[in-house]
C-alpha cells in the first residue's frame, strides 16, 4: 500500500468550548524574536503563586471519566499519583469493549494486537513498552520496567518475556468484535484511521496528589490497521507523556507522528517551564504543530496538561476532543477547545 494512502479521512465530533484567552504579562527582549505569535514568557517563570488546586486528575476521551473514578479513589485517601494514574488506565485497559486500549484493541493490518504503554513518577523515573502483544496490562509492565530494570523501554518479543517472567499472564486480546472490524476493514484495506473513534481513543492520564507529586500514564492499541511493527508516540518518553515534578506533566492522543516530529509532551512541560500556564502550553504545542507540519489539518492531536499548583489545560487541533477532569468539585466531562474553527 502506498505510503499517501497512509493517511487520510478522519471523523470528528462537533463540540465546543470557550477559550481560555489569556495576555501573558512580559517579555524578554530576545525571546520576542524566538517566540513569535500571541504566547510570550513571563519575565519570571514558574512563579506559581495561585492557591494550590489538589489533587486533582485529568484523563483523555470519554473513557477517562470512569477511569478518572479509579484513579481518585487512591488521590483522594493521600495516595501516589503514580499509582493513581497506573490503576486508573488499567480500567480502560481491562475493556474488552474499547477498541483502542489493552484486551480488545483493533488490531494491525495483519490482525496482531500491538501495544504501546509508558509511565512517569515524581522522581524523574520512567518507563515504557513498545509493540507488546498478549498482556492485557501494558502500563504495567511499564511501571516494571521502570522500577526493576535499568532500562526505560522494552519493546516487542523482549518485553513479553519480561512480562511473563515477572508473572503476567499471555493472553488473546483479540476479541470477536475487533476481529470483525479488521475483516470488514481487510476487504478494502484502506488505511483510514478515525482518530476520534467513539470519542474513546488512546487514554492519556496526569495527575497531582495530596503531597502535591505529579505522575502520569499513557496506554493504547495505536492506530487501528497500523503497518505491522509501527509504533506510536505513546510508548516515547517526552512524546506520549511527561513528567517533571518542579513543573508540571502533559499527554497526547491523536496521530502519533505528528506527537514525534514535535516531542509533545515534553514541549508543554518545557513551555510551563517558561512561565505559561497549562492551556497556554497545549495551545502552543498545537500551534508547534502547524508550523512545523504543513499537513497537520489532516490530523487530530489533543493534549492534556497539569501544572505544579493543579491548574490544567486542555487543547486540540480538531473539535471532539474531550477529557475527565476529577477534582474536589467532583468528576466531569469536558470538551477541549481546538485550533480549527
Ligand atoms: C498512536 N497516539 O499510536 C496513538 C493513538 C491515539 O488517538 O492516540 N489515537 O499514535
Amino acid at each position: 500500500m502506498p505510503a499517501e494512502t497512509l493517511y487520510k479521512v478522519f471523523k470528528f465530533k462537533i463540540m465546543k468550548i470557550n477559550r481560555r484567552n489569556f495576555i501573558a504579562k512580559s517579555i524578554l527582549a530576545t525571546a520576542g524574536t524566538l517566540i513569535s505569535s500571541k504566547y510570550t514568557f513571563a519575565k519570571e517563570p514558574l512563579k506559581l503563586t495561585g492557591k494550590k488546586n489538589k489533587p486533582v486528575v485529568i484523563a483523555t476521551w470519554d473513557h477517562g471519566f470512569d477511569a478518572n473514578k479509579v484513579a481518585w479513589k487512591i488521590l483522594s485517601k493521600k495516595g501516589r499519583a503514580l499509582d493513581a494514574v497506573e490503576k486508573g488506565v488499567m480500567l480502560t485497559e481491562a475493556d474488552a469493549d474499547n477498541l483502542t486500549v489493552g484486551l480488545g484493541g483493533l488490531p494491525d493490518r495483519d490482525g496482531y494486537v500491538t501495544l504501546d504503554a509508558s509511565i512517569m513518577d515524581e522522581k524523574g523515573n520512567a518507563g515504557s513498552v513498545s509493540f507488546l502483544q498478549h498482556i492485557v496490562h501494558p502500563i504495567s509492565v511499564a511501571r516494571l520496567v521502570m522500577e526493576k530494570t535499568p532500562h526505560v523501554m522494552l519493546s516487542g518479543e523482549g518485553a513479553l518475556q519480561f512480562a511473563l517472567a515477572n508473572g503476567f499472564k499471555k493472553e488473546n486480546l483479540l476479541t470477536e468484535k475487533a476481529k470483525q472490524k479488521w475483516k470488514e476493514w481487510k476487504k478494502e484495506a484502506k488505511y483510514e484511521p478515525v482518530i476520534n473513534i467513539e470519542n474513546h481513543d488512546t487514554i492519556g492520564m496526569v495527575a497531582i496528589d495530596a503531597h502535591g507529586n505529579l505522575s502520569s500514564a499513557c496506554t493504547t492499541s495505536g492506530l487501528a490497521y497500523k503497518m505491522h511493527g509501527r509504533v506510536g508516540d505513546s510508548p516515547i518518553i517526552g512524546a506520549g507523556m511527561y513528567v517533571d515534578n518542579e513543573v508540571g506533566a502533559a499527554v497526547a492522543t491523536g496521530m502519533g507522528e505528528l506527537v514525534m516530529k514535535t516531542l509533545g509532551s515534553f514541549l508543554i512541560v518545557e513551555f510551563m517551564r517558561n512561565g505559561l500556564s497549562p492551556q497556554q502550553a497545549c495551545e502552543k504545542a498545537i500551534e508547534r504543530i502547524k508550523q512545523k507540519l504543513p499537513d497537520y489539518k489532516n490530523f487530530q492531536i489533543g493534549y492534556l496538561a497539569i501544572n505544579k499548583s493543579g491548574e490544567t489545560g486542555a487543547y486540540s487541533i480538531q473539535k471532539g476532543f474531550n477529557y475527565a477532569k476529577y477534582d474536589k468539585k467532583g468528576n466531569r466531562l469536558i470538551d477541549a477547545d481546538y485550533l480549527l474553527k
